[in-house]
Parts: structure tokens; C-alpha cells; sequence
């Protein structure tokens, strides 16, 4: 406790100390643990998580288990509300609350919640260490799983703080895993993440499942984009990647999916290279867009994660290394298990969310229980993977070339489109549609307008957030390249139309694009890739012959479909006060699939 004290004092900075103060009196914590970025603070972080039983030892070297309970194994979104002194109309759908009422409810919540627990007060770093991209931020956790997580997924801040150069700038996250049973929180009833964009805070109590708890992800990211719209630059729910093209060419693509649609795996395309696969900042420098990862590790969906199809992240999680598993299966010998993995055949019976499994558990209606929750996870940091970018921790980014937005689509948009200017580029962003998936609370499968992959986490008008975008154009000397993509497409017959790893080919392509290399179709929808060079794509890149069959089915414009999504999306817009430019790119997209 007096180290801990003295680590605060050293920070010289009275903001913190006061919020510290606040929170120890109202949370009243059996002690403080304040960490600094040593490397012997981050083992203590990952030796409480044991000693509490939020984690548990794994026989492989540097991996731990954790477990949510089943109520919490996803992003709560009904519970997750925007705290706003005033009506605003967002344009859509969103949570919020009055604020004076937030705070008031919170604070109650707040008062003695980590009694008899220690209380994790410590420092990060939004973005690269000494960029002028990054924002700094304060963690108050009772969670050092919690703790733990974010060590391996944002980068240390501590000394970051010391020698800000406005030191009450920074974000602040109080989070409180709440009154635990078993070691998972016991009243998810009670469960509320509040987002003070006013005060730049987030409070966030009785959850656990990362997508809740760590409020550097999602809960910082909200923050972001509201601070970004106000300061002009963009927060996105964006991978970042270097596509590599011909001769050692590499080309950095961002990319908006919605949660469980494929942007990690894009991100870990095989012979690429991985800067983020969430989030990332962008910020124009001399007219050019250049981009960072806000974070420094994956907190990823654990399904379908092979030998096969995911080769550099099923490597990581099956060799030594920090490494923490949520939700998946224990199997009886101490092998982590899970959908999709190709070990199920392995499974006989261990520990699992729901309690002890074996092969012939069911559930309440009777089918059988799968070894791990759709929305399992994996924790790692990105520098234990293979492909990771050089310029991963570059302060300056690197130069965005392309923008991707992919949404999870089985019966309208074509594999991959080229857009015909920035400015329908923002249009099909900002008019993606997907299936639900297990990422978030809720029925899977329904198709839902998720402008930019963010609408969970847009804090301001959609509106306001297009209008940005617009503008951007006129700052810089060349607008990145857009693209939509679309990996789920189907036949009339419910079946796939592509492989997992078709992929590849699309990317590559769109990174030809860019550059000029190749032409393309002109369509209503979009630029389409001519048969021939995919031809050669397929065979260079995936060693496949790729048939015009196959070709057809997959670039076939659905015409209806497209009219119908259009024409939606019309219902959509036409309630909202947006951006002329907007409206003419909406009504020209219409009218071309009219003709
Ligand atoms: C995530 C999400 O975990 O978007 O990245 O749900
Ligand atoms: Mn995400």
C-alpha cells in the first residue's frame, strides 16, 4: 500500500490523485495496488488473477483460464447507456440515459462494491507510446482479470503520464466486477455501463465478459469518437493491415466488420501483415491519412480458430506464451477446447462456463451443450504473432491506402465492389447491413443496418459522424480507395459461395486496384473484378482453379436484392437530416439500379 503510494505521488498529478481519492472513499477497497509499467508489476497483476480465481493455470507455459458467467458472455448493449444532459436525435437507435440520474444511480451502485477486494489503479496508453495520435487513460478496476487483459492489450502508460504535456488530459474508467460467487459476478441484474461523454469517464459494474469490462475497448472507443469528431480526425472500428503485393509492395488497408464478421481473420490473412484487428485512430498529416492501432493485443473470437483456416493465431494459442482462454472448454487433461478448433473429437469431459461438461450434457431443451460459448475468446498480445507489422508501435502510423467495410450478407452484395468515389464510399459505409452474431446479447441471424460496423458504439448523430467523413476528402491530396466486401454469400440453396480463404484473392486484388494494375467492370454497385484477374489471383495466391461458374454465381448482380437493399436503406435516410452530399450519393445509388 505505501509503494502504492508513493507511485501515485511520483505521477505529480493532482487529477489523478483526486479520482483515486474519490473512488477508494466511495468503492472503499480493502487495499490499493497502484501499477507502473515494470515488468514486475505486470507479473503481479497476472499472479493476483490466480490468487483471486478469476484465472486459473493452464499446463502450457503463460496460458490461464476465465470464465464468464452465462450471463455474461457478450456485449450487453441494452445495459450499455450514453449518459447526455439533453435529448439529442442520433438518428438511430441508442441507448442513453439523463445524466444527473446515470451519475446519481451509478454512484449508489459504486458506494463500498469492492469492499474485502483490492482495488487496481493503473495507467495506459490509447495508441502508441510518444504519438501525436494517443490519448492517455486511467483504469480504477476490482478485476485484475480485468487488469491482467489490459496489460496484454494496451500499451503501459504509467511514465506516459509523468511527462504528459497536459496532464488533466485523460480518460477515466471505473469498473467494479461486482460481489462475486464462484468467482463470476452474481448480480447481472445490476449490471450498468455508463458512458459519460461530458466528463470523458466510463463507469462499468457487475460484468466481467472483456467486451463489457475493459473499458479501454469499446467503452474508450465511444469516447473517441466523440472526441474526434470535435477535434476532426476519426476513430474507426477498423483492422489495420499491410497487404503485401508485388515486389515486397506493401499496401496498408483499414477495414470496418461488424463484430464476428470476419475483420480479424481478414487482418491475419496469410503472407500479410497485422498492425490492429478493432480499432484504430486516423489523422491527417501533409494532406496524406495515416493511421494507428489503438491497441496492442487481440481480444478475439475463439470459434473456428484451426490449423487450417487461422494458422498464425491457432500457433499462438497452442504454444507457450502469455496467453488467456475465456470460455472455452477444460478438457479433463488440461487442453483448452473449442468450436470450430478441429479438437473436439478430444473432448471428454472438464471444466466449462456452465460447470462440469461432458460429451452428453444438454440444455434446458434438450440438445446438446458445445464445448465452448460462440462468443469465446482469446487473450494475447500482437507481438507474439508471426505476421505482425514492423510498424506496429510506429508513433507516426502508417499511410492509409484503403478502406474495406465488410458486413455479413447471404443474399444481396457481391463478394467484393470497388467504390466509385470517397464519397460512395461513405454511402456504402455508412449503409452496411449484417446478421446478428453471438458478439452481443440477443437473437442471431437477423439483418440489421450497422452504419461503419460502429453503430453500437456511435456517441453522436450518424449525421454529423457522415459529414466528417465527406469532408475529408478535402484535406487530403488522395482519398484512400474503398471497398465492400461480403464472405457470406450464398446460393438459392442456403449453401456458401466461397471458402474462408477466398479472402486472400479479394484482398489482393483490391491492393492491385490501388495501384493501378488492374481494371475493372463498371456496375450500378460498385467496380467489380474482371474474371481473368481473379483467375490468376485464385491460382497465384490459393493454388485454385477458379471457374467462370463459379465466377458468375459469386459477381452475378442480384439486381432485385440491390433494389430492395436500396430501397431500405431509403426508408432509412429519408427520416434523417443528412448531409446533401449524402442524399444525392443515396438517390444517384438508387437510380442507377433503377435503370
Ligand atoms: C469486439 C467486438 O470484441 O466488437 O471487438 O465485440
Ligand atoms: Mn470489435
Amino acid at each position: 500500500m505505501e509503494k502504492s503510494m508513493e507511485k501515485l505521488a511520483a505521477l505529480n498529478n493532482t487529477r489523478v490523485s483526486a479520482i483515486v481519492d474519490e473512488y477508494v472513499r466511495l468503492c472503499k477497497p480493502k487495499s490499493v495496488v497502484v501499477v507502473d509499467d515494470s515488468p514486475e508489476d505486470a507479473q503481479l497483476l497476472r499472479d493476483k488473477a490466480l490468487e483471486t480465481g478469476e484465472e486459473h493455470v493452464l499446463p502450457m507455459r503463460g496460458h490461464t483460464y476465465h470464465f464468464d458467467g452465462p450471463q455474461d458472455q457478450a456485449r450487453d448493449k441494452a445495459h450499455t447507456k450514453l449518459l447526455i444532459s439533453k435529448p439529442i436525435d442520433f438518428g438511430f437507435e441508442t441507448a442513453t440515459l439523463d445524466r444527473k440520474t446515470g451519475v446519481d444511480e451509478i454512484m449508489g451502485l459504486l458506494d463500498g462494491i469492492m469492499a474485502g477486494k483490492d482495488m487496481y489503479v493503473r495507467f495506459c496508453c490509447l495508441g502508441p507510446t510518444h504519438s501525436p495520435f494517443s490519448i492517455l487513460a486511467l483504469q480504477i478496476t476490482d478485476s485484475a482479470y480485468v487488469a491482467h487483459s489490459e496489460d496484454l492489450l494496451y500499451r503501459r502508460g504509467y511514465e506516459a503520464f509523468k511527462t504528459a504535456k497536459n496532464p488533466d488530459d485523460f480518460f477515466v474508467f471505473i469498473h467494479s466486477a461486482g460481489e462475486l460467487e464462484q468467482n463470476v459476478t452474481k448480480n447481472v441484474d445490476q449490471r450498468r455501463i455508463y458512458v459519460d461523454l461530458e466528463e470523458n469517464r466510463v463507469f462499468s459494474i457487475n460484468n466481467q465478459y472483456a467486451g463489457n469490462s475493459i473499458g479501454l475497448k469499446k467503452l474508450a472507443f465511444r469516447l473517441a469518437i466523440a472526441r474526434a469528431h470535435r477535434e476532426g480526425w476519426l476513430a474507426e472500428h477498423m483492422f489495420l493491415m499491410g497487404v503485401h503485393g508485388k515486389d515486397g509492395r506493401v499496401t496498408y488497408f483499414s477495414g470496418a466488420y461488424p463484430s464476428a464478421c470476419g475483420k480479424t481473420s481478414t487482418a491475419m490473412i496469410p503472407g500479410q501483415s497485422i498492425v490492429g484487428d478493432d480499432i484504430i485512430y486516423a489523422r491527417v498529416f501533409d494532406r496524406k491519412l495515416r493511421a494507428v492501432n489503438v491497441e496492442r493485443g487481440i481480444f478475439g473470437i475463439i470459434e473456428n480458430v484451426n490449423a487450417q483456416d487461422d494458422p498464425e493465431i491457432f500457433k499462438v494459442l497452442t504454444h507457450e506464451g502469455e496467453c488467456i482462454f475465456s470460455n472455452v472448454l477444460i478438457n479433463e487433461d488440461g487442453t483448452p477446447i473449442w468450436l470450430g478448433s478441429g479438437l473436439e473429437d478430444k473432448a471428454r469431459c472438464g471444466k466449462h462456463y456452465l460447470g462440469t461438461w461432458t460429451p452428453d450434457l444438454k440444455t434446458a431443451d434438450g440438445k446438446p451443450v458445445p464445448v465452448s460459448h460462440k462468443n469465446a475468446r482469446y487473450t494475447i498480445g500482437l507481438e507474439a504473432l508471426d505476421n505482425k507489422d514492423p510498424a506496429l508501435h510506429d508513433p507516426n502510423g502508417v499511410a492509409l491506402s484503403a478502406m474495406v467495410y465488410g458486413g455479413r450478407d447471404s443474399d444481396t452484395s457481391v463478394p467484393i465492389a470497388e467504390a466509385l468515389s470517397w464519397t460512395h464510399g461513405v454511402l456504402l459505409g455508412a449503409c452496411i447491413e449484417s446478421e446478428t452474431t453471438a458478439a452481443t446479447l440477443g437473437q442471431e441471424g437477423v439483418r440489421k443496418h450497422n452504419p461503419y460496423a460502429n453503430l453500437d458504439f456511435m456517441p453522436l448523430p450518424l449525421a454529423k459522424y457522415v459529414a466528417d467523413h465527406i469532408a475529408l476528402q478535402d484535406e487530403l491530396d488522395e482519398t484512400p480507395k474503398v471497398f465492400v466486401t461480403n464472405y457470406f454469400l450464398r446460393d438459392a440453396n442456403g449453401k456458401f459461395l466461397n471458402h474462408k480463404l477466398d479472402k486472400k484473392v479479394w484482398m489482393l486484388w483490391a491492393e492491385e486496384r490501388v495501384h493501378g494494375d488492374v481494371d475493372a467492370i463498371d456496375t450500378p454497385i460498385g467496380r467489380i473484378p474482371r474474371y481473368e484477374d481473379l483467375k490468376r489471383l485464385f491460382k497465384s495466391a490459393l493454388d485454385k482453379d477458379y471457374t467462370r461458374d463459379e465466377y458468375d454465381a459469386q459477381f452475378t448482380i442480384r439486381t432485385q436484392a440491390y433494389r430492395d437493399k436500396w430501397n431500405r436503406m431509403d426508408a432509412i435516410f429519408k427520416n434523417h437530416d443528412m448531409p446533401a452530399a449524402f442524399s444525392r450519393e443515396l438517390q444517384a445509388q438508387i437510380d442507377r439500379l433503377a435503370e
